[in-house]
């Protein structure tokens, strides 16, 4: 197929230290022709409130420093009930407050809309970075369920069935992570 053919050979280093985001992300992106090497030289965060901020700074300052080109996955929650919180500082609180703590916060509340967002940051040696944004809107559960995935994924749920529920594949086919993803893959096949 064309499409597939246009894709091929194509490399991405991928920044992150997270290894379920590289397994993720090699899932989606391989049969779009796309291999990704995984580089966990890090890039610094900037305090910001917007993912896109976060993810385009990122990957500019990797592209600068490998002179390569590069991606990074800069991801958060946000749920209404909580103003958006913990949102762009979703790492921080996952690893000081921890799942139990968020749903113990949650514990009284009646509206458990939340959205799972992801922001891939792309970016060439020289060039502008470029962002694509995923988003998967659903809610938070009552309970911790499932052992699937990583992070999040026990608590968060679309339809009744939580990202830990889910098998990989199928978290791969609807996820804020594959949306983004997508997008990329699909603006690589038109600009390059
Ligand atoms: P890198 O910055 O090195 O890529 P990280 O784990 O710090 O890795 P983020 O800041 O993007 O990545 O992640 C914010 C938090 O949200 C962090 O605790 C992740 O474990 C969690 N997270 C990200 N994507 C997720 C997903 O698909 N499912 C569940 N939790 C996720």
């Amino acid at each position: 197929m064309l499409y597939f053919k246009e894709m091929e050979h194509r490399t991405i280093i991928f920044v992150t230290g997270n290894e379920h985001k590289i397994r993720e992300a090699e899932a989606i992106l391989s049969p779009l022709g796309i291999i990704l090497e995984q580089n966990d030289c890090g890039y610094p965060e900037l305090q910001e409130d917007e993912l896109e901020s976060i993810a385009a700074f990122g990957a500019e300052w990797a592209a600068t420093m490998l002179n390569r080109e590069v991606m990074v996955d800069d991801s958060g929650l946000f749920i209404e009930a909580l103003g958006g919180f913990p949102g762009p500082y979703s790492a921080y609180v996952f690893d000081r407050l921890g799942n139990e703590r968020i749903l113990k916060l949650m514990e009284n509340e009646v509206n458990r809309k939340a959205t799972f967002r992801c922001v891939i940051g792309y970016c060439c040696p020289g060039a502008k970075a470029q962002v694509f944004t995923g988003e998967v809107i659903g809610e938070i559960a009552k309970e911790s369920r499932g052992n699937s995935g990583f992070g999040y994924d026990p608590v968060f749920e679309v339809d009744g069935v939580t990202f830990g529920e889910m098998g990989e594949d199928e978290k791969n086919r609807l996820s804020h992570r594959y949306r983004a993803l997508v997008r990329l893959a699909e603006w690589l096949r038109v600009r390059h």
